[in-house]
């Protein structure tokens, strides 16, 4: 497993699919879910709405797929991730591995994420990091095809956070 931890946009990275830092309606109205949909286009959130009509919302945890637009990706995994202070980081560290295990479901060798639930959401960055790492480490001997994991920080401060935990702990 190649982990890659890099600063920038996660809508120029090129995977076989990009997480999405979504909500539960799927509404991707702010943050990097409205990049991601800017950059990719309206099918997603398109895509997205006929996904909770259909299915009704994701729950906090919960993963949905849409296509990627113009993208550079296949799939656009949303995941729903925690609000700081009102759900817990279980939920946090349970949609990592939820969107981590659709992409294998999916047999994607290839997968970036932003760092989940801190920025509107307001979890601090040591808390994303840890459960990314964690996660990681427990699920990456399951994985048949995903062998890239890339985690995109958007932030100078969320990147240096990142690499220090990362390399202590994986
Ligand atoms: N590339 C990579 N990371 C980014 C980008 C980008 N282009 N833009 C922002 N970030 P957030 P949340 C970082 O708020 O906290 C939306 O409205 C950002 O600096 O996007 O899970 C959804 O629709 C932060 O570190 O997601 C939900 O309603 C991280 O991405 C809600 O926000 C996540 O910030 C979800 O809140």
């Amino acid at each position: 497993m190649i982990v890659k931890i890099i600063k920038g946009d996660i809508t120029e990275v090129e995977a076989e699919a990009i997480v999405n830092a979504a909500n539960s309606y799927l509404e991707h109205g702010g943050g990097v879910a409205r990049a991601i949909v800017e950059k990719g286009g309206y099918i997603i959130q398109k895509e997205s709405r006929e996904y909770v009509r259909k299915y009704g919302p994701v729950p906090t945890d919960g993963v949905a797929v849409t296509s990627a637009g113009k993208l550079k990706a296949k799939y656009v995994i949303h995941a729903v991730g925690p609000r700081y202070g009102i759900e817990g980081e279980e939920k946090l560290e349970e949609a990592i591995r939820n969107a981590l295990r659709k992409a294998e479901e999916l047999k994607l060798s290839s997968i970036a994420l932003p760092a989940i639930s801190t920025g509107i959401y307001g979890y601090p960055y040591e808390i994303c990091a840890e459960k990314m790492v964690k996660v990681i480490k427990e699920e990456y001997t399951n994985f048949k095809y995903l062998n890239t994991i890339i985690v995109s920080l958007y932030s100078e401060e969320a990147y240096n956070i990142f690499v220090e935990i990362f390399k202590r702990e994986l």
